[in-house]
């Protein structure tokens, strides 16, 4: 690789799934017999809260059993190898990059170790059950906490920070994401509309594959450290 003056690096669920994390699409993607819109929008949420916590309270307790593959670790090492020129923006709500040694990450759609209180709109780090309805740590009111999770409908996080960045670099790098969810998909006509060299890491072809510059199709474990190589 050559050395850009600045990456932008999107991240979707196939980086995690050597790792043991299930990703969402496919036939044993996490909603696989399900329907996303029974637990990933906010109209959900207000139909079974219970349901959707539980769902949310197992994927959290679930995190504990997983660890970052080579790529996550790959990725953190070039942050490190190029302060400043690295920005890793995810739409996983796991903590595989930072436990890989990343010490930037955007999570744009939000994170599974982390809760949101619908009465005061603090956030707090969570690493236990939300289900039970525990009060908010910030102001104290039960029963108002939920997944801090960027739902169906829903702005994603950072979106100023991501964009400012993507017209502004030379090179974005998309990796693991079927490019079935916007505005994520949407990455890679604002980057290479400004310029940028834009690489698809991914098993297979993207939705939007087309419009990468470069793809190199295979898992992320062995691709991942071979780029940044
Ligand atoms: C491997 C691998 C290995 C496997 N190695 N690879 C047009 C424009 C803008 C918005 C819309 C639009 N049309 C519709 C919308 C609205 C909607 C949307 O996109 N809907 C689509 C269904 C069409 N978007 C929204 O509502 C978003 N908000 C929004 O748009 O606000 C307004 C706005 C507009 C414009 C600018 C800014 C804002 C919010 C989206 C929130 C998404 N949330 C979820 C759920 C979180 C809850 C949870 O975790 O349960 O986030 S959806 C789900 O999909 C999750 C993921 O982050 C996201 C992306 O999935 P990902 O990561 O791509 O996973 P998979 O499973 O699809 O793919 C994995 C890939 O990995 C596959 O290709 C495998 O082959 C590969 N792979 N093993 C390498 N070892």
């Amino acid at each position: 690789m050559h050395t850009p003056r600045s990456i932008v690096i999107l991240t979707g669920a196939g980086i995690s799934a050597e790792s043991g994390v299930p990703t969402f699409r496919g036939p044993d993607g996490l909603w696989e017999g399900r329907r996303v819109e029974d637990v990933a929008t906010p109209e959900a949420f207000a139909r079974a809260p219970a349901d959707v916590q539980r769902f949310y309270d197992l994927r959290r307790a679930a995190l504990a059993g997983v660890h970052p593959n080579p790529a996550h670790v790959a990725l953190a090492k070039l942050q490190a190898a190029l302060p400043g020129a690295v920005m890793i923006v995810t739409q996983n709500v796991d903590d595989l990059h930072e436990r890989g040694g990343a010490a930037e990450v955007i999570h744009m759609h939000g994170q599974l170790l982390s809760a949101l209180c619908l009465a005061c709109g603090d956030t707090a780090r969570w690493d236990g059950d939300l289900g039970d309805n525990p009060p908010c740590p910030g102001c104290g009111t039960a029963g108002q906490l939920r997944p801090d999770i960027v739902w169906f409908g829903e702005m994603p996080y950072h979106m100023d920070t991501i964009e400012a960045a993507l017209v502004a670099c030379d090179t974005f790098v998309s990796i693991g994401t079927s490019g079935n969810v916007y505005p994520a998909a949407g990455f890679v006509e604002l980057a290479r509309r400004t310029g940028a060299h834009c690489l698809e890491i991914n098993l297979e072809p993207s939705l939007g594959a087309s419009r990468f510059h470069e793809v190199r199709h295979g898992p992320a474990g062995v691709l991942v450290p071979a780029w940044v190589d």
